[in-house]
């Protein structure tokens, strides 16, 4: 095994955004690219004797020789050992499992999520660390920086292409590749938190279950662990087979994208319960008989009735949520006398509170929902909760939620995105929205006063480190607020992303639409960003 030294030029854009590097597959395929970035990972590790490295995606283009490339990098930076995922297929949430389980120095995970696929479209990778998370802020900062400085990269090129195609151990010269199940592991965990034999018997009692995968990395996880494990039948699933190009779709699990999925859920036989799953099984879309659960509802109604799932039998240490998902949460954790914690987007900043033991559940607005049993969120995880749920307490998911927002209140929320916007007016409208900090505390819009505006930062409570800059929150008296940020992991201009949440204990208002409910204050927050006028945007591109 000879090692190479190749030389490299720096690229200028290799700065991680929400959730690692994400660019166009033809970008990553410029000579050096990839390897660039990967030797700037490595650079920024100090890689231990022995060490493995956890390695997989969500099988989509590029994924495969990504795969066969980093491993020769791996050889050649002094990893003993490199775990990779049958056809380099690794969900995001069992590439966690499969760091924290064999105790592996850390992982690349290579996905661009819920972004399409193909040739023409978009591909990613980023770093997860010895405790199964997301690198964090200080360790993303450190691989950009080495970026911008590389002047070489190392790797074994004589090393012989992996068969990524079946279970086993190749070892050359003391560095071993290991190709594993991609499914067992992660099937096992989810069996030993969930109570699967309640699950059984509302199944085998009739009740009806629909899972898409949207052509995308969970569909060999869900076979095994609803059909397989659970029983349901075949029938119960749909775009379970995993591709390149995610079937010409987005994977992205909202009422937009998952059409298909969305169709039949409000269909003449609704299923009791359907759900979907992004491109690389981390996100989640949970939807009852034509009812759709909104993420910030769902991470609320599985933190007030976690003790019904046997993982969390003996209750929640504490939950945190990120600042743009809705406060829904935060009214659990205060009647359950628990910590609840506001962080900004993207999981990486909960990786902290959960190793500290701060926290038991996370979630975030974008149907992201997860728990300490790894340190991503996840999809399938989300699905069992609710599925145990149904199961536990023989109710329809839309009487959970409504019977929720009785005892709570609702927080009813929704966020407008703006995809695709030139750089310039999506600059301009966080200026001007900037440009008010001073002015607009104390403007009256209608039924709405303004009482603060700011730019949200957070200090880390475990190592006190401040991510500033975060979104511009619009904070009115009555307790219902406006946030804007600039999208993190977006390929193509900028995405504008307007949260929009206000708070009813009222009945009849709780039972309205949100756009219904929120239209005024969707007026008002055009009237403050000038967002129509300032992209010519009239409508979003997407509203979930
Ligand atoms: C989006 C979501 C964020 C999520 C991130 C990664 O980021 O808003 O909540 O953590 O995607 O999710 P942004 O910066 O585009 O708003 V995934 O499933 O793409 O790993
Ligand atoms: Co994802």
């Amino acid at each position: 095994m000879s090692i190479q030294t190749v030389p490299t030029q720096p690229f200028a854009d290799q700065k991680p955004g929400t959730s690692g590097l994400r660019k166009k597959v033809r970008v990553f395929q410029q000579p050096h690219y990839l390897q660039n970035f990967v030797q700037s990972i490595f650079d920024t590790l100090e890689i231990p004797a022995g060490a493995t490295l956890t390695l997989g995606g969500d099988g989509r283009y590029y994924n495969k020789e990504a795969i066969q490339v980093i491993i020769k990098m791996a050889a050649a930076n002094g990893f003993a050992k490199v775990l990779v995922g049958q056809n380099g297929i690794l969900s995001t949430p069992a590439a966690s499992n499969i760091i924290r389980k064999y105790q592996t120095f850390g992982g690349i995970i290579l996905s661009a999520s819920h972004n399409p696929g193909g040739p023409d479209d978009d591909f990613g990778i980023k770093y997860n660390t010895s405790n199964g998370g997301p690198a964090p802020e200080k360790i993303t900062d450190a691989i950009f920086v080495n970026s911008t400085q590389i002047q070489t990269y190392k790797i074994v090129d004589d090393l012989p292409e992996i068969d990524l195609s079946s279970i086993g151990i190749t070892t050359l010269d003391g560095f071993t590749v290991e190709v594993i199940d991609s499914v067992r592991d992660y099937a096992d965990l989810m069996q030993s938190m969930f109570d699967f034999a309640a699950i059984k018997r509302w199944l085998a009692e009739g009740h009806s279950l629909k899972f898409d995968a949207m052509h995308a990395v969970t569909g060999p996880y869900a076979k095994e662990v609803f059909v397989n494990r659970l029983g349901a039948p075949a029938t119960s699933l749909m775009n379970c087979e995993v591709s390149e190009n995610f079937g010409g779709g987005h994977p992205d699990p909202n009422l937009t994208y998952a059409e298909e999925l969305v169709t039949i859920a409000y269909g003449q036989q609704a299923p009791d319960f359907s759900a979907a799953s992004d491109g690389d099984g981390d996100r989640n879309m949970i939807l009852g008989n034509r009812f759709f659960v909104t993420p910030s509802d769902s991470l609320a109604l599985i933190a007030a009735n976690a003790k019904l799932i046997p993982a969390y039998a003996d209750g929640l240490s504490g939950v945190a949520r990120s600042m743009p998902t809705s406060g829904a949460v935060d009214r659990v954790a205060a009647k359950l006398g628990i910590d609840c914690y506001e962080t900004p987007t993207g999981w990486k900043f909960f990786g902290n509170l959960m190793d500290a033991g701060k926290v038991t559940l996370c979630g975030e607005e974008s149907f992201g929902t997860g728990s300490d049993h790894v340190r991503e969120k996840d999809g399938l995880w989300a699905v069992l909760c609710w599925l145990n749920l149904l199961a536990a307490t023989g109710e329809s998911v839309e009487s959970l939620v409504r019977k929720h927002w009785q005892q709570y209140g609702r927080n009813v929320y929704s966020r407008h995105d703006y995809e695709a916007v030139p750089t310039a007016p999506a600059q301009a409208v966080m200026s001007h929205v900037r440009q008010q900090f001073e002015s607009l505390p104390g403007q009256v819009f209608g039924s709405y006063t303004v009482h603060t505006v700011d730019d949200f930062s957070y200090t880390d409570p475990i190592d006190s480190s401040i991510s500033t800059g975060q979104g511009l929150r619009i904070l009115f008296a009555c307790g219902s607020r406006v946030v804007i940020r600039l999208s993190g992991t977006g390929t193509e201009g900028a995405t504008i992303r307007v949260y929009l949440e206000a708070y009813t204990e009222d009945p009849v208002q709780q039972q309205l639409d949100a756009q219904d409910a929120l239209a005024e204050l969707i007026t008002v927050s055009h009237q403050i960003s000038q967002l129509p006028v300032l992209t010519g945007r009239q409508q979003p591109t997407v509203i979930t």
